[in-house]
């Protein structure tokens, strides 16, 4: 068996994509995604020029071995571009191997650890009041868990709040647009929220914060201190997490739990917080982090330290990644959590899916692979926009994490 073809799509039904179509002589063909927000046409270069060369005529059966190819033979190891299109390699050959089979790729994978797999939905409103309601619509959606995010006064476009109240998308203009930040302001509002969500519909939802990176370890402790009360499921990105004895300190002071990971890209980035136990979940993610073979690797090392997972799913993550996480999700054993950002009805259009959701939980299907497809007559529709993440600055000017 050989890959006789293997095409990059790049198209943007409502925000832009990249994926991998690869095509073999028996006529079975994978999908894998290959997005990366604002850095799209990096990874398109990454895949047709170094990538898609070599696989013509590789045995596509050789999943491992084509990872190892691509991972040990480029010499230049990691790294978000080189990470996405090893994933999408892999996630379009794990694709291949299930139709092969004729089996859903989690029963590949090990089989079903449970029946359907809990998403967080993402609630935000310009303020408290606004942000309270918005959570309310996603318990009457019937989720079990949501996120909230809320502006904050006197910072400008705070970090998750949409114009939309379901497809919240922040890659929004051909040059990155400029946000703010003020710590302090955030601190003083945050935990309000929180304590208002807490009042209006009491403790039975699981409730999530992203801080995106923004607070220091000093300040990212007092935050997580303060949340304690309200009995968070995680708390995201609070610090950044480069330097990961960052977070000794903020354990030190807080028993919120902690979850990182989503910009993490392989198994190196995340092995110190794992095995020093310093966080609770780990959001790394199929089209983040190598594919299904690197992130199963990764979850596996998890769960020796009772760390659970809690895959990235926003909406800058295509559905054939979404859909390939919901077969890892059913399978893995420590399952926490799968971040669930709706994509938009165009966006749906362009990749064919059979996984669904249903009171707070997603159900990946029983058709044969990932269960994501490519139309790609409707994808030619809608040509690549670039389209860059904001940046933000603090009040006085200096460059803050976006
Ligand atoms: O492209 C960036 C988004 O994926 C990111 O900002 C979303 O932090 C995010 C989340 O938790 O979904
Ligand atoms: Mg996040």
């Amino acid at each position: 068996m050989k890959i006789v073809s293997a095409k990059v799509v790049v198209c943007s039904p409502g925000r832009n994509f990249v994926t991998l179509k690869i095509e073999t002589d028996q006529g079975v063909y994978g999908i894998g995604d290959a997005t990366l927000n604002g850095r799209e046409l990096a990874v398109v270069s990454y895949l047709e020029d170094h990538v898609v060369p070599c696989l013509i005529g590789m045995d596509p059966r050789r999943i491992e071995d084509i990872w190892q190819y691509l991972y040990r033979g480029a010499y230049w190891r990691r790294g978000p571009v080189t990470m996405r299109a090893i994933a999408a390699v892999d996630v379009a050959l794990w694709d291949i191997k299930a139709k092969m089979a004729g089996m859903p790729l989690y029963q590949l994978m090990g089989g079903r650890s449970r029946d359907g797999v809990m998403v967080y939905g993402h609630a935000n409103g310009s303020d408290i009041a606004e942000t309270v309601e918005a959570v309310g619509q996603y318990i009457d959606m019937g989720y079990k868990a949501i996120r909230a995010q809320t502006g904050v006064p006197g910072i400008k476009d705070a970090y998750g709040v949409g114009r939309g109240k379901l497809y919240y998308e922040p890659a929004d203009a051909a040059l990155p647009s400029v946000t703010g930040w003020d710590t302090r302001k955030a601190l003083n509002y945050v935990p309000k929220l929180f304590e208002e969500l807490r009042k209006t519909y009491g403790f039975d939802h699981h409730l999530l914060h992203d801080g995106h990176h923004r607070y220091t370890p000093q300040e990212a402790a007092n935050l997580g201190k303060m949340l304690e009360p309200f009995q968070l499921f995680w708390l995201e990105d609070v610090t950044p997490a480069e330097n990961q004895e960052a977070f000794k300190l903020i354990r030190q002071h807080t028993v919120t739990p902690l979850a990182v990971g989503e910009i993490f890209n392989s198994i190196w980035d995340a092995k110190d917080l794992i095995q020093n136990q310093l966080i609770d979940y780990i959001r790394a993610t199929i089209v983040g982090a190598g594919g299904l073979t690197h992130l199963r690797r990764i979850a596996d090392l998890a769960g020796l330290y009772q760390i659970r997972t809690g895959c990235h799913g926003a909406t800058d993550l295509s559905p054939v990644t979404m859909g390939a996480a919901l077969h890892f999700d059913t399978w893995v054993p420590n399952f926490g959590i799968q971040e669930y950002m709706r994509h938009t009805p165009e966006t749906d259009a362009v990749f064919p899916h059979d996984y669904r959701f249903e009171a707070g939980y997603l159900y990946c299907g029983e058709r044969p692979g990932h269960g994501v497809d490519l139309d790609e007559a409707l994808a030619a529709k809608y040509p690549y926009k670039p389209a860059f993440l904001p940046v933000a600055r603090l009040q006085d000017g200096t460059m803050w994490n976006w």
